[in-house]
């Protein structure tokens, strides 16, 4: 759900650095790369690595590495694209952590993580050298999930659409967006440590969209069960971070 504090941090962002500033910036103008692309083109790993120091579920997993040591040791592995938190109230997430991502991997599809309710955090994705948004359905309505997900496709940058049940898949409006991620962890109660959501959802999903499974994936052999009814990308952080190599982690993971 969305807090307060958000908000008041969006309107607060908005006051300091305009839109005109944003656009001005470094990576405003650069080309994208597509993590769909990455997800379809042959001998693709399909996992998403992300870059998480912190979580509200699980506090500290791992803040003794740096963001490219990381983020370089992922894509080294073999990842197909990799996400990094920019949220930092829950997740010690900062927009530095994202141009530094953006910078020591250049051609790697890179998904802004943070709960996005507002178009002016669009432009700053893009501006901190996103690739690729997320869009939460539990916290967006249909019509704001269409609109910020025709403003990033403005910007050139590919849509994440996050659901969890039936219900979000249902009212969401799939046409708009590039995939669809099924997380298998409730926000709610954190209570799920399986992937049965993505199991139970896999045939609800229209086959012509790229699916992807989040969270709670900590064996190999989950990857082939989920491929097996469809799954494409699959978004792991934990799993990597708690390890002292996260990149040695994913490398043994599809090896
Ligand atoms: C990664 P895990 O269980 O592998 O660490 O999960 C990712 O799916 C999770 O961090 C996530 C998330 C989110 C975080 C999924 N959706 C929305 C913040 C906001």
């Amino acid at each position: 759900k969305i807090n307060a504090q958000k908000i008041i941090e969006v309107a607060e962002a908005k006051a300091s650095v305009s839109i005109e500033d944003l656009k001005a910036s470094q990576f405003f103008s650069r080309k994208t790369n597509s993590l769909v692309a990455s997800l379809l083109a042959e001998g693709s790993t399909g996992i998403i690595s992300e870059h998480k120091r912190k979580s509200p579920s699980k506090g500290v997993i791992n803040d003794q590495l740096s963001v490219e040591e990381v983020t370089q040791g992922y894509a080294q592995a073999g990842a197909a694209g990799l996400s990094v938190l920019t949220d930092k109230d829950f997740f010690g997430g900062s927009k530095e952590d994202l141009q530094k991502a953006r910078l020591a991997n250049p051609s790697t599809p890179i998904l802004r993580k943070d709960f996005m309710i507002d178009a002016y955090q669009v432009y700053e994705a893009k501006a901190w050298g996103a690739d690729v948004i997320l869009l939460i359905a539990a916290s967006l309505s249909p019509q704001q999930i269409q609109d910020l997900s025709q403003k990033a496709h403005e910007l050139g940058l590919e849509v994440l659409l996050e659901v969890h049940d039936q219900e979000e898949l249902d009212r969401s409006p799939l046409a708009h967006v590039d995939l669809v991620g099924v997380n298998n962890r409730n926000l709610k109660n954190f209570a799920e440590n399986n992937v049965n959501a993505s199991l139970e959802l896999a045939d609800k999903i229209p086959a012509n969209i790229i699916k992807i499974s989040e969270s709670c994936i900590s064996q190999p052999e989950t990857i082939n069960q989920l491929k097996a009814v469809g799954y494409k990308g699959f978004l792991i952080g934990e799993t990597f971070m708690k390890d002292a190599n996260p990149g040695t982690k994913l490398a043994e993971f599809i090896a």
